[in-house]
């Protein structure tokens, strides 16, 4: 591993690298991983297998054995050439994150974050979640051995997930309200609790591992830059871990150029897509915010002063779509290229599709559009779906409805 330090997101000051706060003690601010990467050249990468763990000079972890891994990141990069026609698009590519461990992209920083918790000495994790975060630390503490504490919004959170974090042993407590209550119900716990160790994404070690999907796509796509990536943003966390990323391997001079960051949000809980539309260099919290794509129902996001500096930094933007947008993209994706996502991440698709129909995205960009879970972590769209898709649904029960049948066939 290469030399890192934290340092504050805001004021810039460095606290101990063994320091377990999660914000800076001076101003509050958010706290980052940096590593020095001035002067260093680009390791002995390419017999490597595509993984999270191929890049372990540029991740924050001493030791080899202090690693938890369940064989995370190496998930595809699909060229869409059915999709990109529909929208005019040359090179539309989607990296699907539905293909890590537990079905999501979360798996990448967990790696990262619950090894550092495991050289850091730590038994007990705790994290609050619309779903994701949960199955994944639920999944990776079972692994490492430590005890898990989940805290998530009560009835809002896809059944696949719960069922997850229900069955890898973590305790699962119900918070009324939204995910915003559920991690501030998180955050005074970590406070009083020093046994517990914070595992959302305020911690800095859990974006680091993320930030490999950056490599990983300039990997997939042999050094070239995609012109734009574009993501579903809740708490922000993935942008910004994406935007760093790029920025490294453009540091390591692995490549040249940094893409456009595009951030979705679902249109009733988009603070961030509000800000920037705006101009805004704040945002405002939405309350009580709703949306089909649970995932991503975050109405305080505690990212967002990342996210505003990626998308501003790489000439970037954000975009909100309806629900019904979200579920036509859902089933676009699933049918025309066999690729089956969770609702949130089909919103990177439903925005590309706005955002080639107002022209802001030319026909010859390689784009990437990063789905960030499965579409079997929510089961609650099947009804929507076979009330959409008339005659898939036909019951046999003699011979007369097979007459029905053969007029579907
Ligand atoms: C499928 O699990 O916040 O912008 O608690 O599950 O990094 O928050 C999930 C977020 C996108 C947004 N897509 O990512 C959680 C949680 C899916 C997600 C996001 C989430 P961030």
């Amino acid at each position: 591993m290469w030399h890192y330090k934290l340092q504050c997101f805001d004021c810039q000051r460095e606290p101990a690298a063994s320091e377990a706060g999660f914000r800076c003690k001076t101003c509050g601010g958010l706290l980052e991983v940096k590593f020095d990467l001035k002067g260093k050249k680009r390791p002995s990468w390419d017999r490597r297998q595509l993984s999270v763990w191929k890049y372990r000079e540029i991740l924050p972890i001493e030791k080899q054995e202090s690693i938890v891994s369940l064989a995370e990141g190496g998930t595809g990069l699909h060229r869409c050439k059915r999709l990109g026609r529909k929208l005019g698009l040359r090179k539309l590519y989607v990296k699907n994150e539905g293909e890590n461990p537990t079905g999501s992209f979360k798996d990448r920083g967990m790696t990262v974050a619950i090894s550092k918790a495991k050289e850091l000495g730590k038994r007990k994790v705790l994290c609050a979640s619309t779903g994701n975060t949960a199955a994944s630390l639920a999944a990776y503490s079972a692994r490492a051995g430590m005890e898990c504490v989940v805290l998530v919004p009560k009835g809002k959170v896809a059944g696949g997930k719960m069922l997850q974090v229900a069955m890898h042993g973590s305790k699962i407590i119900q918070v009324k309200g939204d995910f915003d209550q559920a991690f501030e119900t998180a955050l005074v716990l970590a406070e009083q609790r020093r046994d517990l160790y914070l595992m959302n994404s305020l911690n800095p070690f859990r974006l680091e591992g993320q930030k490999t999907l950056a490599f990983e796509i300039s990997d997939q796509l042999d050094s070239k830059t995609p012109d734009i990536v574009i993501l579903p943003v809740g708490n922000g966390g993935n942008i910004s871990a994406v935007w760093k990323g790029f920025s490294e391997f453009q540091q390591l001079s692995i490549t040249k150029t940094r893409p456009r960051m595009i951030g979705i949000q679902a249109e009733k809980a988009a603070p961030i897509a509000k800000a920037v539309k705006r101009r805004e260099n704040e945002i405002l919290p939405v309350h009580n915010p709703q949306t089909i794509a649970t995932a991503i129902r975050i109405g305080s996001p505690v990212n967002w002063p990342k996210v505003l500096k990626a998308i501003k930094e790489s000439k970037g933007t954000a975009e909100t779509v309806t629900d019904t947008e979200i579920l036509k993209a859902q089933i676009e994706l699933a049918t025309l290229e066999g690729i089956f996502v969770e609702p949130a991440s089909a919103a990177s698709i439903a925005g590309l599709k706005k955002l080639r129909a107002n022209r802001r995205v030319d026909a010859s960009e390689t784009i990437v559009c990063v789905t960030t879970g499965h579409g079997l972590k929510d089961p609650s769209v099947l009804d929507r779906l076979l009330k959409s898709q008339t005659g898939y649904n036909l019951e046999i029960t003699d011979r007369t409805s097979l007459d029905a049948l053969e007029r579907v066939l």
